[in-house]
Order: C-alpha cells, then sequence, then structure tokens
C-alpha cells in the first residue's frame, strides 16, 4: 500500500467529516480527483454501492473503496508514510485512538447541535433554533473543559505534534464563533483551534467544483 502512484478518487460534499480528509489529502501533497456530490446524488445506487451509509466522505485507491473519515485519514497517512497516524508506534496510537473515540462518544455529540443549527441549516437558508441550543450549552462547556485542561500548555491533542485526532476534533468546532459554541472561557481551546486554521490546507481544504 506504501506510497503507490495511483490517483485516489474522493467523494465529497462540504460538511465536517469530508472537511478532514479534504484538508489531509491537501495537506500530505496527495494527487487526487475530487468527486463533488449533491444530498441527491447520495442517495444514488451507484454511489450506495461504494457506500452504503450514503454519506460523504468516500475514497476509492485502487481495489481499496473506504469510508469513515477517521479511517480514510489512517489509511492516506499509512500510505504516505505520515506520522499524523503513527502506523509504527502503538503507544502513539493509543493515544491517537482515544482522542478519536472521544470525540465520536462525547465531543461531537457536544458541539454537532451547534455546528447543525449554525451552520448547516443556516447554510440552506434556514433560521437556528437558539432554544434548542440553551439546552445544549452545559454539555459543550462539559466536554470543553475537558478540552481545554488537556490543552493547557500543549498546541495538538495527541502525541505534542498534529495528527489526524486534531483534525477530527476540530472539524465541527473550527467555526465555534459563527456557531455560537461557549468556547470564549477556553483559552486553550480558542489557541488550538485558531492555531490549526494558521496551517492553508486546514484553513481551505475545499476544491474546486
Ligand atoms: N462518521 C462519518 C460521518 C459521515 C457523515 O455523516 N457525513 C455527512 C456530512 S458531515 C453527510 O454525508 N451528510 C449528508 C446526509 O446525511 O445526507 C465519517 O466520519 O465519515
Amino acid at each position: 500500500m506504501q506510497n503507490e502512484a495511483r490517483t485516489i478518487k474522493v467523494y465529497w460534499i462540504q460538511a465536517q467529516a469530508p472537511r478532514r480528509v479534504l484538508a489531509l489529502v491537501k495537506h500530505l501533497g496527495i494527487e487526487a480527483e475530487f468527486v463533488h456530490l449533491d444530498l441527491a446524488e447520495l442517495k444514488k445506487p451507484d454511489y450506495a454501492r461504494l457506500n452504503p451509509n450514503m454519506k460523504a466522505p468516500t475514497i476509492v485507491d485502487g481495489d481499496t473503496v473506504l469510508w469513515e473519515s477517521n479511517a480514510i485519514m489512517a489509511h492516506l497517512c499509512v500510505k504516505t508514510g505520515s506520522k499524523m497516524w503513527p502506523a509504527d508506534n502503538p503507544e502513539e496510537q493509543i493515544q491517537v485512538m482515544r482522542w478519536l473515540a472521544w470525540n465520536d462518544c462525547h465531543w461531537a455529540r457536544a458541539v454537532g447541535d451547534f455546528y447543525f443549527e449554525h451552520i448547516v441549516k443556516v447554510g440552506f437558508g434556514a433560521a437556528p433554533d437558539r432554544e434548542l441550543l440553551k439546552t445544549k450549552v452545559d454539555d459543550a462547556r462539559r466536554f470543553g473543559k475537558v478540552l481545554d485542561d488537556h490543552l493547557a500548555g500543549r498546541d495538538y491533542v495527541a502525541c505534542r505534534r498534529l495528527t489526524i485526532a486534531d483534525f477530527a476534533l476540530a472539524s465541527m468546532a473550527t467555526d465555534w464563533r459563527e456557531a455560537e459554541m461557549p468556547f470564549a472561557e477556553f483559552p486553550n481551546v480558542v489557541r488550538w483551534l485558531d492555531g490549526l486554521m494558521r496551517i492553508p490546507a486546514w484553513a481551505d481544504p475545499w476544491p474546486s467544483r
């Protein structure tokens, strides 16, 4: 799998999970063909054969068809030898996996409604439901504090360097100000998110359509 020259296909929509993969492809300088889909195209049989969840992202890399953005990011790192997924270091893998799991079980759920109401819905021209979000503030603060405490004295969430865990955790929280996530009280979270935005591929991951 290492360093093969074939061009991968990346199926994407403009949303947080594809953002991780698109940013990584750009950051690692991987040659890729980008296939933009609309929401209706996600549900068509041709795409459902690649990704039965009918969601994005999906990649096709030779005979490998892969969905789930975190698995795709790990695959791309293995392919290019990037230490953003520490394939040859089990101790570091455990660190990265801890944060990927925490993201899926806690963080994404805590910030997801803010992201959905302010970024996704507003993107479709609908108004955010701020009454609903009032009920989500406690969880956002609870897990925001966990992350803030962890990031004290750290620039990245795992392994003291940029890993796929940073891209996974940041993908819904990047636009936290616009999404009115209650993170102004968490200086380490803000410093980390602002720091990621200085990575060109993270700040602007979107291919031209
Ligand atoms: N856990 C999946 C999430 C995939 C997912 O939910 N993708 C969303 C965009 S962030 C999507 O395709 N939404 C369109 C839809 O559900 O119709 C991953 O990380 O790849």
